[in-house]
């Protein structure tokens, strides 16, 4: 599809990836998560094109593009096209007022790589669009229908955390949200003198999308196990350590490790909040260990080249702690690393991780940033 040379946006839209500090596959069992969003962003371009229904999208990363008709919103079987086609659809069903728009895409996040590049394209059109043609949509509605986008269009049956920390996120802060409630609370963030250095292990595993909505199943069977003796839990948010400890032996022993998973990682989620508003990084550094060691052992989301780069780190003194970041099975790693060590740590890490697994390694260091803006 040819896309117009002479393209002037009537509006930019930078919207951003995510990072999760800790807290995983905890919400969609409605406990908390710690994420916030990072600088590296896919950029949205808009212009309105005085059609009623013809939109025009242009990928300038993968140099494709695509039309659609707005009264012919369907499922593509081209992946990335349905993150769009899904907000669309998820837009016509709540206003008339969308018209034709043309709109260039551009992204510098790496794709499946743990930093919800799907989130930002979700997020991003959606906020460009509510601006575009006056929708009168809350940020909160934007979230709320980029993650159903997800669940129709794409078939991931995600939590609500990556497009809640792509739009609602703050500079300089990191996100406590209940996803139960959906209250949150911004919480300023102060790293140095260490860095947040991400490791991207260049996989990403196709199981991701499929083995996700198994764990999810999972858990909502070892709810119905629980509710049969504790009928007033609906979630695993309702459980304490105590009470899953019961099930220790009792119950099927998968369902056992991912639901214990998750209620240690939803404690972890609120110490790990302590630990950052009382500055103790090393307590913060720590919790990130533990939680990986259960996203590998008991949730069953990690895979060989993240456990990898994982214990590798502990040879560091000054890394406080590293862990898989995200839905799982490859992406990236969070390391919080002392500054000083930063490029060391690099170096030696790219050296390892070329020679165990033949993959060039890609880091770069986070910040936290703030959510979706227009320019
Ligand atoms: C993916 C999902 F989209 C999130 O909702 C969350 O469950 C995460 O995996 C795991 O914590 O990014």
């Amino acid at each position: 599809m040819a896309f117009p040379d002479n393209f002037t946006p009537d509006l930019v839209v930078d919207s951003p990836g995510r990072i999760n500090l800790i807290g995983e596959h905890t919400d969609y069992n409605l406990g908390y998560v710690l994420p916030t969003a990072i600088e590296k962003k896919i950029t949205f371009k808009f212009k309105k094109n005085n059609s009623n229904k013809q939109c025009n999208f242009y990928s300038l990363g993968f140099n494709k593009g695509f039309a659609v008709q707005l009264d012919k919103i369907a499922p593509s079987a081209v992946e990335w096209e349905n993150y769009i086609l899904g907000v669309l659809n998820e837009i016509l069903k709540r206003t008339d007022k969308l018209r034709g728009f043309d709109c260039t895409i551009e992204s510098k996040l790496p794709m499946g790589s743990g930093l919800s590049s799907s989130a930002a394209l979700e997020c991003g059109l959606a906020f460009g669009l509510n601006r575009l043609f006056g929708l009168s949509l809350s940020n909160m509605d934007i979230v709320k229908l980029s993650q159903r986008a997800e669940h129709t269009y794409v078939g991931t049956q995600c939590g609500i955390m990556d497009q809640f920390a792509s739009v609602m996120s703050r500079q300089g802060h990191v996100i406590l949200l209940d996803c139960q409630s959906l209250e949150h609370q911004q919480i300023p963030i102060q790293i140095a003198p260490y860095k947040m250095i991400m490791l991207n292990t260049k996989v990403s595993h196709n199981l991701a999308s499929s083995e996700y909505n198994t764990r999810k199943r999972e858990c909502e069977a070892g709810v119905q196990i629980i509710k049969e003796r504790y009928p007033e839990v609906n979630s695993l948010r309702d459980v304490d350590t105590a009470m899953i400890q019961e099930y220790e032996g009792n119950m099927d022993p998968t369902i056992y490790s991912r639901c214990s998973f998750i209620v240690t990682e939803n404690q972890r989620v609120l110490e790990a909040k302590e630990a950052i508003q009382e500055n103790d990084l090393k307590r913060f550094g720590e919790l990130l260990y533990q939680a990986h060691e259960g996203i590998s052992k008991d949730y069953e989301v990690s895979c060989p080249e993240s456990d990898f780069l994982v214990d590798f780190t502990k040879k560091y003194e000054m890394v406080l702690g590293a862990r898989q970041t995200g839905g799982g099975f490859g992406g990236c790693t969070l390391n919080i690393v002392h500054k000083d060590q930063a490029d060391q740590f690099i170096k030696e890490a790219s050296a390892a991780y070329k020679e165990a697994f033949n993959i060039d390694l890609e880091a770069f260091e986070v910040k936290p940033s703030a959510g979706t803006t227009i320019r």
